[in-house]
């Protein structure tokens, strides 16, 4: 791998140690999920794990820089112009069901600009990784977006409504006019992976509305770096960290922003 900046060396390095209690977590899932408690509790303390690992490693090496995760919050507030941006269990429902489809998601932002990102799935042992003009690799290997022009043949992806969400209606207005145009809809769980899948052609685009800064803050600069499009829309200037994202292979771009504005329910 042709990627050696010291910070996506030291999130490779937190992710590894962070992932073995992780997956020895995810093993115990099986159990808890017979059990009458089922893996609630356990979920929420393997994410507190996970993360206390990963902030401890990267506060090591770097005590000063600043930190945004979703478990603590902001750490280190003052330095805005250097942060790690953390999801430690990124697709937390998967995890807590046994399906092996989650990841550890972290960023690096340098003022303002993230400049490098991994998304690790541990139990598939799939590193996908960016650094700012270096490109984008799964493993060791090179990663682009698909190459395919066409919306109609598109594999598409996206996430949500979550149970919580006021604007059910319009999120499935939106799956509807997509649906009615692409080759399929796929809803995976992790916004992380989703992105990360797109970066490598698995999938050719990808749109989600309510996300945290943390379920996408890698997957942005793995996506751009493999030659993909990524694009916001509806922005609160109220809420910087919620995102409503939409990120393709690029070709499809335009067509698959039409088809999410068009409104099939009122
Ligand atoms: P999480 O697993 O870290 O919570 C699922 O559609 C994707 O949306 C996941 O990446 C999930 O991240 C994210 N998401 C963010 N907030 C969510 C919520 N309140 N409920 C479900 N998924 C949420
Ligand atoms: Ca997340």
């Amino acid at each position: 791998m042709r990627l050696n900046s010291p910070q996506i060396n030291l999130i490779i390095k937190a992710c590894t140690k962070a992932s073995r209690s992780l997956i020895r977590d995810f093993g115990e899932i099986e159990n808890l999920q017979v059990s009458s408690k089922g893996p609630g509790d356990f979920v929420t303390s393997a994410d507190r794990r996970t993360e206390k690992i990963l902030v401890e490693e990267l506060l090591k090496a770097q005590p000063q820089y600043g930190i945004i995760t979703e478990e603590s919050g902001v750490i280190n507030k003052s330095n805005t112009n250097n942060r790690w941006i953390i999801d430690p269990i990124d697709g937390t429902m998967n995890f807590m069901n046994g399906v092996p489809q989650f990841a550890i998601s972290i960023g690096y932002e340098e003022d303002n600009q993230i400049k490098c990102g991994v998304i690790f799935n541990p139990i598939l042992n799939e590193l996908f990784c960016a650094e700012k003009g270096n490109g984008a690799y799964l493993n060791n290997t090179r990663i682009r977006v698909s190459n395919k022009k066409k919306i109609k043949d598109s594999l598409i992806v996206t996430g949500g409504p979550k149970g919580s969400s006021k604007i059910k209606k319009k999120i499935f207005s939106e799956y509807i006019s997509v649906s009615n145009n692409v080759a399929n809809v796929r809803k995976f769980g992790s916004a992380a992976l989703d992105m990360a899948y797109v970066a490598c052609g698995r999938f050719d685009g990808y749109w989600q509305r309510e996300l945290n800064y943390w379920d996408i803050a890698a997957g942005m600069i793995i996506l751009k770096e493999a030659g993909g499009f990524v694009d916001f829309f509806e922005e609160d200037n109220n809420l910087p960290l919620k995102k409503n994202i939409l990120a393709t292979n690029s070709n499809i771009h335009e067509a698959l922003k039409e088809l999410i504005n068009k409104k099939v329910i009122e």
